[in-house]
């Protein structure tokens, strides 16, 4: 009698980059190693590093800005991309967890608004919102506006909003047509910056921390399936930012689902 097979688990927290890349992730890894993957969906940044340190998920991608400063409790500026790379590296490492690959792309939060409104008020960078801020709501992912970034931010650009309104992050766009809020924290990968016309505003002060695109490995993986760790290294440097905001309009501006967004660009991979 064999033991059943224990699928391997991906995590995704909830927007649609993250269902793209947890099924490339998935089914790359199913190839590779013989052993099914699944995807678990929509778990917040915190429950998904605690997840993959335990060994419920066994990989899943993350940014470094994201590890850097929600799991390392680290805000200062940093110095470079690949600075801010090798401290987190370091710093999971310690904990048993693997960053098996950089995708080649960051995803940073960007603030943005309606280009038509940006261009009348002749605002470019975050510190233009200074003087709007107090008759403003802002609106931000469910995340953000408890997040350190968030405070880095405001001190930054001494920035405060009339309102912060938190909301799924697939209604962000569409908040700021209806006038719901003014300004939003998006994400600079999201198909929707261009297809809604939203101009993004310049993080001029470095507020914010470079946010490459990592795929994290458990112990678990590593340890218990050899074929995993090449595999997933094998996906270093293929996603550029252009491409994956492909990707993401695919899904939300086309209506693709993202497994058939996945399967495509795996099938590209191979050749
Ligand atoms: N980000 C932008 C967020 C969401 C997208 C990468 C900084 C995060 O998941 O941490």
């Amino acid at each position: 009698v064999r033991d059943e097979v224990r699928p391997l688990v991906v995590g995704a927290k909830p927007f649609t980059e993250q269902y793209v890349l947890s099924r490339i992730v998935a089914d790359h890894l199913e190839r590779a190693t013989g052993t099914p993957a699944t995807t678990l969906e929509s778990l917040g940044s915190t429950v998904v590093f605690d997840g993959l340190r335990s060994g419920e998920i066994d990989v899943y991608v993350d940014y470094v800005g994201t590890l850097r400063a929600v799991i390392l409790g680290r805000t200062d500026v940093v110095d470079s991309r690949e600075a801010a790379l090798a401290e987190v590296r370091e710093a999971l490492a310690r904990e048993g967890v693997t960053v098996a690959a950089a995708l080649g792309f960051e995803n940073t939060y960007v603030l943005a608004l309606p280009r038509a409104q940006a261009e009348s008020l002749g605002l470019t960078r975050i510190g233009d919102l200074a003087r709007h801020a107090p008759q403003w709501t802002i609106g931000g992912d469910y995340e953000l506006f408890h997040r350190p970034e968030w405070r880095a931010i405001e001190q930054a650009y001494d920035l405060r909003f009339a309102e912060e309104r938190s909301m799924d992050p697939s209604l962000l766009y569409e908040a700021t047509r209806t006038g719901e809020v003014q300004v939003i924290v998006a994400y600079s990968t999201d198909g929707r910056l261009d297809a809604y016309d939203l101009t993004t505003l310049a993080d001029d002060r470095a507020a914010l921390p470079p946010y490459d695109a990592l795929v994290l490995a458990g112990p678990r993986l590593v340890a218990d399936h050899p074929a995993a760790l090449p595999a997933l290294q094998a996906l270093n440097g293929r996603i550029d930012a252009a491409q994956m905001r492909r990707m993401n309009a695919a899904v939300d501006r086309d209506g693709q689902p993202p497994a058939a967004v996945a399967a495509e660009f795996l099938a590209a991979m191979k050749n």
